[in-house]
């Protein structure tokens, strides 16, 4: 017979086990509430990440512990409505290792767009998992000399994004424009990342890092004059490593802030104007040494775009505007080595701001597609429609192109090619290998729209009368193209769509 007390202890031991089973911490309100101290019988997002932050539990939010927690959350959207700047106001802040979980991206959706905050921000130190849900609405007003970061994320731990959406978030907004910043520029309109970012079969769309104003004022007998804040990194900006696989990074824009005039109309010897500020990076902005890698990916209609310039007089003198802000890298700049594997980059660009009226000059524009300072390396990629001085600029480093289609301008290539590339129209890319095609015209290259043709991003076909049919160097066939249809291994076509025999 087994004691009493040893019963309850082997009792104890059952529910112990059975709560080790599921410790995830079940979201059951869409509501942005915090009861921890009134409990109201519901566990919300805000709640339960307290709960997993203090390993305490909170109304109806069972307790976090010292390891990963899971938070799961319902169809449903959540408006998040706390304002405020602490660790349970505003954004959502993940101070210990945590995985995010919906029940969909199209159906879980956490939105700040009533909040003026991001999203979602991730401590230094903490690994945290976003998976199957939407990040959408966030966005930081700057001020002065305010450098703003991370529109709808913030991480700075290592964060990975699994069939998960960034969506329409902002920096710089709305703020008032009096005098102007000065270093007011925008990092990363959907994610800012300083630590390691992963994206798995997601997509970051529709986010805007738009750089403040500039500034142009005469105090006393003293004038200043301050170009528009920067915008880096339209969708993502990054000074940690960057994967990005099976995803798509579209719609982001980087755009540098307006240049200023102070005193129109004024005394002309005090009249000063500002430039536009640039803009780096319309999809993806990475400073570091870490790389940049793009698998099975898609960067589509991303844009930098420079801001314009300053305005000038006409009376009672002729004042020619400040110029218009530079722009690079309409997908992708960066300052580490770039791979790109059986991905697409299309409709990008990169425009430089307009001049200041009158006659002001216009920004410049480089690496409509990518601009990279650190060397590339293309195998089975696809780049078309970009638009912006050469759409490919390699500033330095060792570069290699495989097996690619370029319907682009570049510079930086020469001796990079592999062999197996196709080049459309020019022959600027360095594709001098014998089994390389350069001049060759866009009918014969026979690439359609981006659409969706199977697999888990759009990609752009070709048919099996193009001239990037059959085009591949055997040696560097990839198993699959960007879609996951399998490739011959007796012979493959340039790009990332291989056309089914
Ligand atoms: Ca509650
Ligand atoms: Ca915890
Ligand atoms: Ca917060």
């Amino acid at each position: 017979m087994i004691a009493r007390g040893a019963r309850f202890a082997l009792l104890g031991l059952v529910l112990a086990a059975a709560a080790g089973c599921d410790t995830t911490i079940h979201v059951d309100s869409l509501l942005d509430e915090n009861s921890s101290s009134a409990a109201n019988g519901t566990c919300t997002l805000r709640e339960a990440l307290v709960a997993a932050n203090s390993n305490a539990a909170v109304d109806t939010c069972i307790a976090g512990q010292a390891g990963a927690d899971v938070i799961s959350l319902p169809a449903g959207t959540i408006a998040l409505t706390l304002t405020g700047a602490t660790d349970d106001t505003g954004d959502l802040d993940l101070l210990q290792d945590v995985s995010l979980v919906g029940a969909g991206a199209d159906v879980t959706i956490v939105d700040a767009s009533a909040v003026g905050d991001r999203v979602i921000d991730v401590a230094a130190g903490v690994t945290a998992q976003l998976t199957d849900l939407t990040v959408r609405g966030g966005s930081l007003v700057g001020g002065v000399g305010a450098l703003v970061r991370g529109g709808g994320v913030l991480n700075a731990g290592s964060l990975t994004l699994t069939r998960a959406a960034v969506r329409d978030n902002a920096l710089h907004t709305g703020e008032p424009t009096l005098y102007g910043g000065i270093d007011n520029h925008s990092e990363g309109g959907g994610v800012w990342s300083s630590g390691t970012l992963a994206l798995v079969d997601s997509e970051v769309t529709g986010n805007v890092a738009q750089g403040g104003p500039g500034g142009a004022t005469c105090l006393s007998l003293s004038c200043y004059t301050f170009p528009g804040g920067q915008g880096r990194g339209g969708g993502v900006f990054a000074s940690g490593p960057v994967t990005i696989t099976r995803s798509t990074v579209s719609g982001n824009t980087a755009r540098g802030g307006a240049g200023r005039a102070a005193n129109p109309g004024g005394f002309p010897g005090y009249y000063l104007q500002s430039g536009g500020g640039t803009a780096v990076g319309g999809g993806v902005r990475v400073t570091s040494t870490a790389a940049l890698a793009i698998e099975r990916s898609t960067v589509a209609d991303n844009a930098a775009v420079g801001g314009i310039g300053g305005a000038g007089l006409t009376s009672p003198i002729y004042l020619v505007g400040a110029a218009g802000g530079a722009a690079s890298a309409g997908a992708l700049g960066a300052d580490s080595p770039v791979t790109l594997v059986n991905s697409t980059v299309t409709g990008n660009s990169a425009a430089g701001g307009a001049g200041g009226a009158p006659d002001g000059p216009s920004g410049g524009a480089s690496g409509g597609a990518l601009a990279a300072s650190a060397g590339v390396a293309l195998a089975h990629t696809t780049l078309s429609s970009n638009a912006g001085g050469a759409e490919v600029a390699v500033g330095a480093g060792t570069s290699t192109v495989a097996n690619s289609v370029l319907a682009a301008s570049c510079s930086g290539l020469a001796g990079a090619s592999l062999g197996g590339n196709v080049e459309s129209p020019g022959d600027t890319c360095g594709l001098t290998e014998s089994d390389d095609l350069a001049n060759v015209s866009g009918a014969a290259l026979e690439l359609g729209a981006l659409a969706s043709n199977g697999g888990p991003t759009q990609t752009q076909a070709i048919t099996a009368t193009s001239a990037a049919a059959g085009a591949g160097r055997v040696a560097s066939c990839l198993p699959t193209d960007q879609r996951g249809v399998a490739r011959p291994a007796s012979g493959c076509d340039s790009g990332a769509f291989e056309v089914s025999e």
